[in-house]
């Protein structure tokens, strides 16, 4: 995949605040610090299209990029919007800060007209949480294509990785589940391919 562009639009907390609809949107969703700003950037092949930080829950508003993108021949354009979504499970937060990202992610989830695809990070080296499991059933109740990816897999031998997979596909009850790692920049391609099933192919 060559990503031929990719910026920045805008930053929302409320429907009133989101671009106008445009091309079809992806979410980034998972539990705080897990690498869905990173998971963003590797995809887009910048390195800080989207803020990353070592302090869980960085991402506090609903995050908008544009990416133009085209195969490796050139021979097919597609235009993707990514929504980077702010992080669930941050147990240090006060109380009134969950309402909150609850309400913000539940307007957007269930209201957005344009959202094709919801990407669910899960913590390969941590496994999958209780919380992960809920964000899955919650998405595809909300009858959204939910994709599943283990990230910082490379923090895990490789011996040890496809076990893991395994776990995590089990635990979340889902057919697959995409082996990344933004730091060593594995599983891209396997998941821009995913991405763009859930696209309309641009003639
Ligand atoms: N080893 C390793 N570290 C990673 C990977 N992806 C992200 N990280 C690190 O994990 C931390 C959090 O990354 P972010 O991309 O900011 O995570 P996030 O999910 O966007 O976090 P919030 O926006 O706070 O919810 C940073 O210190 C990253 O460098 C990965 O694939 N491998
Ligand atoms: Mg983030």
């Amino acid at each position: 995949m060559i990503v031929l562009s990719a910026e920045f639009v805008k930053s929302a907390t409320q429907p009133s605040e989101y671009p106008a609809p445009g091309a079809r949107e992806v979410a980034f969703c998972g539990r705080s610090n897990v690498g869905k700003s990173s998971c963003l950037n590797a995809l887009a092949a910048r390195k800080s299209l989207a803020r990353v930080s070592r302090t869980p829950g960085r991402t506090r508003l609903i995050n908008f990029f544009d990416l133009r993108v085209a195969d490796d021949r050139r021979t097919r354009e597609d235009e993707v919007r990514f929504a980077d979504l702010p992080g669930y499970g941050f147990a240090s937060g006060p109380k009134s800060e969950t309402k909150q990202w609850q309400q913000m992610i539940e307007a957007y989830l269930t209201g957005r007209e344009p959202l094709a695809a919801l990407v669910v990070l899960v913590d390969g080296d941590l496994g999958a949480q209780p919380s992960d499991i809920e964000m899955v059933r919650w998405g595809e109740s909300l009858g959204r294509k939910v994709i599943t990816v283990a990230t910082k897999l490379d923090k895990l031998s490789r011996s040890r990785r496809k076990q893991q997979i395994d776990k995590i596909a089990g635990r979340l009850a889902v057919p697959e589940v995409i082996a990344f790692s933004a730091k060593e920049r594995f599983g891209v391609e396997d998941l821009w391919r995913a991405l763009l099933v859930s696209q309309p192919q641009s003639s």
